[in-house]
């Protein structure tokens, strides 16, 4: 998963249910308590360490064989405290809260833990490990030519891609890449809207996919049956239900539900604009004309998640602030440096030594994971990134991500063990994100010498200029699209999960029924795509990583963007008052109050339920869409007027 773990097997603790409980007799419960936290330390400290081992080293069956016996250990470790722990009753809040965090999870026996770890490893190793062959001329070749050169390929021993003349392409990030068209050194590169560079682009999206779907399939079905039946032991409908269990949100379906349909009009605006310029561009692609629904490969991402590429084309701009982004030449570590001064501004922490000594920049060594991930390794001040990042704006947005999660993980780190995680999954994904956002208002861009100071002055009586709606319409294109797209990757394992959905016959046109019917996006590809399994094209899916975490995080990250702005500008949440700019302008650099309030909140860890950690930091106990439809209000009134100046259909 994203946050280091061994999987989100490890971090979500099984349960053995066969064995009896063994730990040690201590005088009272403060030091039983006590105890309990010094264990969950070193028991956390080893799996980071497999797990760093796991994700920067050529895969062992050593270090498989040590992460099975460290899980099956800590099954029984967490049976044991819970069997001791329900002795002792409700002793106070932040007890009964701790063993509320340590008991919930599922229960499954030794050999489930070994059958589980084996499927989850040989799921992660396909994701990481794959590599798709082309020929060099790929741009002039028919596609199905190209499909069969297709292969599937591991590392040598000594760590190097396996080539046999051809360019041996990795999913993350070479495919990635070249779908988001970061690879644009080539100089007979296609042209942008040929149908050379689209025939490329539908060789690279199928390709990822046959490569990785079909060796994952049945895997996947056994890890459903395994971790159904850990969680019904312990008294879930299904693993779905445990995995709800973790948000703490008791109608998170319906919320999930009433979220997506808050945004789903700007979605589909959005998508009617898409579609209109794409179909103008590709006008001699006779496929695109047959229905509404926008073939996923011309969209600009390998998942149709984010859409930013085509922002330029949408909305022309005298500024090219991504093209400036990348001219700025800065490395990875440039970019952390960057991060953390945004961070640091606010009088949060500073990165340890550690964190620069350890951390991981790009695919050197035998770095096997790119995934971007943050690791506490559970060790005084040792907290590391992986990131496979380039130069672009999307590699930074990956590095403020992840060291929001390490911003995080310090902040916590004075709580017992039990509750350094945060509050849950979804606010440890919003933190980042929420600086993020910050980092992208016009006046922060003018900070890092990316933008001409001109472009702060008001041209409208909005107060916005043509550079705020360039850059509005561009986050826009990033964070809803991705709405839809993580509402899909859990409304479909949930689904399969609780067996609305026959794995056997539907697996993946139900997958495909979701996209078409929530991102209205079609497969490019002839292929029957019947018996695929395209799910298994998402990092998150082989690592078994809940999704929808990151769809609240998206809502959450814009309201705790509008809290921090109140703090900061009116010094409390209550001002009644409207912010004196428009929420993508507020700058968070440099304040302390703002800086102040997010470290209030997130030093509480995991020992309060999140309602409380939104309260302090917004004011609402409540997850909403209003923060974010505010901030995008520009934006709908400029796709409006772009709808019905043109007369763009919009559905589909
Ligand atoms: O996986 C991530 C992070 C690591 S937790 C880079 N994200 C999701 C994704 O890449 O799909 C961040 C946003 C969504
Ligand atoms: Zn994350």
């Amino acid at each position: 998963m994203c946050l280091l773990y061994l999987s989100v097997f490890i971090s979500f603790v099984l349960f053995s249910y066969e064995l009896e409980y063994t730990n040690n007799e201590t005088n009272s419960p403060g030091q039983w308590f006590e105890q309990l936290n010094e264990e969950l330390k070193e028991l956390n400290h080893a799996a980071a360490e497999y797990a760093w081992e796991s994700s920067t080293l050529p895969t062992q069956t050593s270090t498989v064989e040590k992460i099975i016996q460290l899980t099956v250990q800590k099954s029984h470790w967490t049976k044991a405290i819970c069997s001791r722990g329900t002795q002792y009753g409700d002793l106070n809040a932040s007890f009964s809260r701790a063993l509320y965090l340590l008991c919930q999870s599922p229960r499954n026996s030794d050999e489930e833990i070994r059958e589980i770890t084996r499927l989850l490893g040989f799921m992660q190793g396909i994701y990481t490990g794959t590599q798709v062959c082309l020929e060099d001329d790929r741009s002039s070749q028919d596609s199905r030519r190209s499909l069969e050169s297709v292969t599937y390929l591991k590392y040598n021993d000594s760590g190097d891609p396996v080539s046999n003349g051809v360019t041996c392409l990795y999913g993350e990030p070479d495919l990635e890449k070249i779908m988001a068209n970061e690879i644009i050194t080539e100089p007979n590169q296609p042209k942008s809207c040929s149908l050379d560079e689209e025939r490329v682009l539908r060789w690279v999206w199928n390709s990822w996919r046959l490569a990785v779907g079909p060796p994952m399939k049945h895997s996947f079905k056994q890890l459903i049956d395994l971790m159904n039946d850990g969680a019904r032991r312990a008294g879930f409908q299904d693993i779905g239900a445990a995995w709800r269990a973790e948000l703490e949100i008791p109608n998170l379906r319906a919320l999930v539900h009433q979220l997506w349909l808050d945004v789903k009009p700007l979605y589909h605006k959005l998508h009617a604009v898409l579609r209109y310029f794409l179909k103008n561009c590709y006008a001699e692609l006779a496929s695109f004309h047959r229905d509404g629904l926008i073939p996923a490969h011309l969209v600009g991402d390998m998942w149709s998640q984010n859409w930013e590429k085509h922002v330029a084309s949408i909305l022309p701009h005298e500024v090219n602030i991504e093209r400036n982004f990348r001219a700025a030449n800065w490395t990875s570590e440039h970019l952390a440096k960057r991060a953390e001064d945004f961070y640091s501004s606010m009088g949060l922490p500073m990165m340890s030594k550690n964190f620069w000594e350890r951390s991981v920049f790009g695919r050197v060594g035998n770095v096997t994971k790119c995934h971007g991930s943050a690791g506490n390794m559970f060790d005084e001040d040792d907290y590391r990134m992986i990131t496979c990042a380039g130069n672009t704006m999307s590699d930074f947005y990956v590095i403020v991500h992840e060291m929001g999660h390490i911003i995080y993980y310090m902040l916590a780190s004075t709580q017992p063990t039990v509750f350094q995680d945060g509050t849950n999954s979804a606010f440890h994904e919003s933190v980042g994100d929420t600086i993020h956002l910050a980092a992208l208002n016009p006046l922060h861009l003018v900070r890092l010498g990316l933008l001409d100071s001109k472009y702060l002055q008001p041209e409208a009586a909005d107060g916005l200029n043509s550079f705020d709606y360039a850059l509005l319409l561009k986050t826009a294109l990033i964070k809803i699209p991705a709405i839809p797209f993580s509402y899909v990757m859990d409304r479909y394992r949930w689904d399969l999960f609780d067996e609305t959905i026959d794995f056997d016959t539907e697996a993946n046109s139900y997958f495909w029924q979701l996209l078409e019917q929530e991102q209205g996006i079609r497969s490019p590809s002839e292929i029957d795509r019947t018996n695929l399994f395209d799910v298994a094209s998402k990092y998150h899916f082989s690592d078994n990583t809940p999704y929808v975490r990151y769809f609240l995080a998206n809502f959450l990250s814009f309201q705790i963007l509008e809290g921090l702005c109140k703090k900061s500008i009116f010094g409390t949440l209550e001002n009644p008052n409207e912010l004196p700019m428009p929420l993508h302008r507020c700058d968070l650099y440099g304040s302390k109050r703002a800086g102040r309030l997010l470290k209030k909140a997130l030093a509480l860890g995991g020992s309060q339920h999140w309602s409380v950690v939104l309260k302090i930091l917004t004011g609402s106990e409540n997850i909403s869409s209003a923060a974010m439809l505010n901030y995008f209000e520009p934006i709908v009134a400029l796709l409006d007027r772009m709808i019905h100046d043109a007369k763009i259909p919009v559905g589909w």
